[in-house]
């Protein structure tokens, strides 16, 4: 990660260079100004603790006896000693700006930068208008709401505009006003607005010196105007999460500077047009959740580091030029209909980070040296017609998070190198129901095996054997129950979010997955043997699937112990005796929705069985099933409930969110 932000970083350098402030030399500043920026102080309490995009929170300390010029985040004019840059981002400013506030009296500030404060359901003062000297205004994050005010449109000297609000229906932008400024802001360099509500088609009177144009959740409709790509200086270009439709212009040329451009998250169709592949400066190509249909061309671009075309509709082989981008980080192709076979030469690709190539019509093998990409986190081949065995080494250097092969058609052992995947977070080998995966999943090693495991698939296979006690042991990270508070932490992380990741026991397919939500399925194999009752030790477990094996003995009473079970299901085994009355404590058997209980003997009845409010579907309850006893110990049993202790719930709700704000967090937090 720190690679993949250190190329962003140098991509955005030039941007981000007109941001820092220049020094400048010991000087006065005039008491009016002086005593305006104290006034302002006046008006707000500090709350430090509310915006996370702040790390380096700077405090805003003013002493009246000393220039005011040398306090921070304050910088006057070298001759006059007037105020005119003012950084007050991250300052944890909180309460409301009105228009009366002194901070107007400052009429010769070029930069005022107030983003990431908290002014929180205060209006755009029409009076910004009336900084008539600003060149560069930085409103984002800042808790504003209503009206953007046609005033701003006044601001002609204006290079750099910037507003990002952080609620979707909090800033409005009247159509008109948009075309206004645009119009009128001639000398116009870098325009973001985001997730500021315009509702309007592009307007086509763009400043022609636009370098930076990001307009993304930001209601957008209509075609997409071939005129945004005659800004010749256009370096990049953000439009996603609107409501584009049609193609894209293919009389398109020049364009020469566009290193990032992303449109996901439309309804763009038609073929990708061939200028777009054949943009010299692309970095960053973003063309995800659109009805894009067609094949992909060769890229010219040498400098590609994400190129992300998911969800679309695209068809035909992966192609070549792809394979010898030495800077490509993230490659997502996942959900098309690309065919063909992967490329072996995908090992070329050194510092790839994630291959997300599932849900297409790939076939073929797994290429062997998969396992020894080592910047590798996310291996995503999920849902293709790959058949063989996995015939990979995977080294001990390895940094895989995610190995997703679930449906496929691979048979065969798996690699006994798979226990090298320490950092692994989700390992999904369900479903390659055809041939069958077998073998056993652990060594004799007992020490760091997938600590860091999440969710284990390993559902409909031809596994044998003792289930895996030494494994268990190791899942250090199910060994404690996730917080579902604070900041809510994703299998992958920061690019979880351009991952889809499927799992059988979710039965859909989820944009991420909450860390929270930890799954062991290890149903329909030919696991045998008693359930250790290390299980029990799991207590962060949400889903425990062993139904379909030849498992026997009685249900461990340390069981009782995974109070944040939501599902399990131990149904078509050969397990027999009471069911320990300690499950009576599992949460949700007290919540009781129960499923197929047939045969259970000596669940413990619970006092609201069956209809109450906000659990899903409850059927059946407990019964005691005496015929089923006269069968000896051959007892098949099923509990089932989706809860909403681990966060699925949760998870759905965050969903909505991700998709209306589509930025990768590590992406977001260097170039807003
Ligand atoms: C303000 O600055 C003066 C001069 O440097 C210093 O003596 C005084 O303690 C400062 N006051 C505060 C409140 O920091
Ligand atoms: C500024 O306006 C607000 C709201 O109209 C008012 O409450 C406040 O007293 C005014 N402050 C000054 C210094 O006039
Ligand atoms: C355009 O900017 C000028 C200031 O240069 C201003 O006088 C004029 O009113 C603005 N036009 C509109 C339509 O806002
Ligand atoms: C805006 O663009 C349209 C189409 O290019 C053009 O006809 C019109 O004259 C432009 N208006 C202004 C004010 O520049
Ligand atoms: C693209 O979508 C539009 C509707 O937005 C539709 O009329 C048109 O036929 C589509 N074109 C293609 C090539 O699918
Ligand atoms: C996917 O591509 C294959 C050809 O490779 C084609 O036969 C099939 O119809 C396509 N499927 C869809 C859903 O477009
Ligand atoms: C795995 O790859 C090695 C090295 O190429 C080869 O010798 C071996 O036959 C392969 N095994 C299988 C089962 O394909
Ligand atoms: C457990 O796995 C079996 C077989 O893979 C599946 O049919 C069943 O629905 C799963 N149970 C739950 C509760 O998801
Ligand atoms: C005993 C127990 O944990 N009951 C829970 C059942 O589920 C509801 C939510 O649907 C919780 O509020 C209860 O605490």
């Amino acid at each position: 990660m720190g690679y993949v932000k250190l190329v962003l970083f140098f991509m955005l350098y030039p941007f981000l260079f007109q941001l820092a402030f220049s020094s400048s030399l010991p000087h006065l500043c005039p008491k009016d100004q002086a005593h305006a920026l104290l006034q302002f102080r006046h008006m707000f309490t500090i709350n430090l603790n509310a915006s996370h995009y702040c790390y380096h929170p700077i405090t805003l300390s003013g002493n009246k006896s000393t220039d005011c010029c040398s306090w921070n985040g304050v910088h006057c004019d070298e001759t006059t000693g007037q105020v005119i840059e003012l950084d007050l981002s991250c300052c944890g400013l909180q309460g409301k700006f009105h228009s009366n506030s002194s901070l107007f009296q400052l009429s010769s500030l070029k930069r005022l930068d107030l983003s990431y404060n908290y002014f929180s359901g205060s209006l755009i003062s029409p009076k910004f208008g009336e900084l008539s000297s600003l060149t560069h205004l930085y409103l984002e994050y800042s808790g504003f709401t209503g009206l953007i005010p046609a005033e701003i449109s006044h601001l002609s000297k204006l290079y750099s505009l910037r507003i990002w609000s952080d609620d979707p229906y909090g800033l409005r932008l009247d159509p008109y006003n948009f075309e206004l400024l645009l119009k009128n802001l001639t000398q116009l360099r870098y325009l973001k607005l985001d997730s500021v509500n315009i509702s309007s088609t592009i307007p086509l009177n763009f400043s022609s010196y636009l370098t930076i144009l990001r307009l993304p959740r930001t209601q957008l409709r209509g075609v997409l105007p071939e005129r945004v790509f005659h800004l010749s200086n256009l370096k990049y270009l953000d439009l996603s999460s609107n409501s584009l439709t049609g193609p894209i212009s293919s009389n398109v040329s020049g364009l020469q500077n566009l290193k990032y451009l992303d449109v996901s998250s439309n309804y763009l169709n038609g073929t990708i047009p061939s200028w777009i592949f054949s943009l010299p400066s692309l970095i960053y190509l973003e063309l995800a959740n659109n009805s894009f249909s067609g094949k992909i061309q060769e890229f010219k671009s040498k400098t590609l580091a994400v190129v992300s075309v998911n969800q679309n509709q695209l068809q035909g082989p992966i192609p070549k030029s792809l394979l010898d981008k030495q800077d490509l980080q993230f490659l997502t192709l996942s959900q098309n209909n690309f065919s063909g076979q992967i490329p072996s030469a995908v090992y070329n690709l050194k510092t790839l980070i994630m291959l997300d190539l599932g849900s297409n019509n790939l076939n073929g093998t797994i290429p062997q040296c998969l396992g020894e990409m080592s910047d590798l986190e996310v291996l995503g081949l999920n849902n293709n017609r790959l058949s063989g065995t996995i015939n990979t080494t995977f080294t001990t250097e390895n940094r895989l998070r995610i190995i997703n092969l679930y449906g496929n058609k691979l048979k065969g052992k798996v690699p006994p190198s798979l226990i090298n995947c320490r950092r692994l977070e989700f390992l999904d080998l369900g479903n390659n129901e055809s041939n069958k995966l077998h073998g056993p999943i652990s060594d004799s090693r007992t020490d760091n095996l997938f600590p860091k495991i999440r969710v284990i698939d390993l559902s409909s296979n031809g596994f044998s054997g003792n289930l895996p006690v030494s494994l268990f042991e190791n899942f250090q990270a199910i060994k404690k129950i996730g917080e579902n508070s604070g900041t809510r932490e994703y299998i992958a992380g920061d690019y979880a979010n351009i991952l889809i990741v499927t799992t059988k026991g979710l039965d859909q397919e989820l944009p991420r997955v909450l860390t929270t939500y930890t799954i062991i399925d290890l149903s329909r194999n030919r696991f045998e043997g008693h359930i250790p009752s290390i299980i029990g030790d799991l207590v962060g477990l949400c889903m425990l699937n062993l139904s379909y094996n030849g498992l026997e003995g009685i249900i461990p009473q340390s069981l009782h112990q995974l109070s944040v079970l939501e599902s399990l299901d131990l149904s078509s085994n050969k397990i027999g005796g009471e069911i320990p009355q300690q499950l009576a404590s599992l949460t949700f058997l007290a919540n009781s929705s129960y499923q197929g209980n047939d045969g259970l003997r000596g669940l413990p009845l619970s006092k609201d069985c069956g209809g109450d409010d906000g659990v899903p579907q409850p059927t059946t309850p407990v019964e005691l099933d005496d015929d089923k006893e006269e069968e000896g110990d051959l007892i098949s049993w099923q509990v089932v409930l989706m809860g909403f202790g681990c966060g699925l719930v949760i998870g759905l709700s965050i969903i909505y969110i991700m998709l209306s704000t589509h930025y990768p967090v590590w992406f977001s937090r260097l170039s807003n």
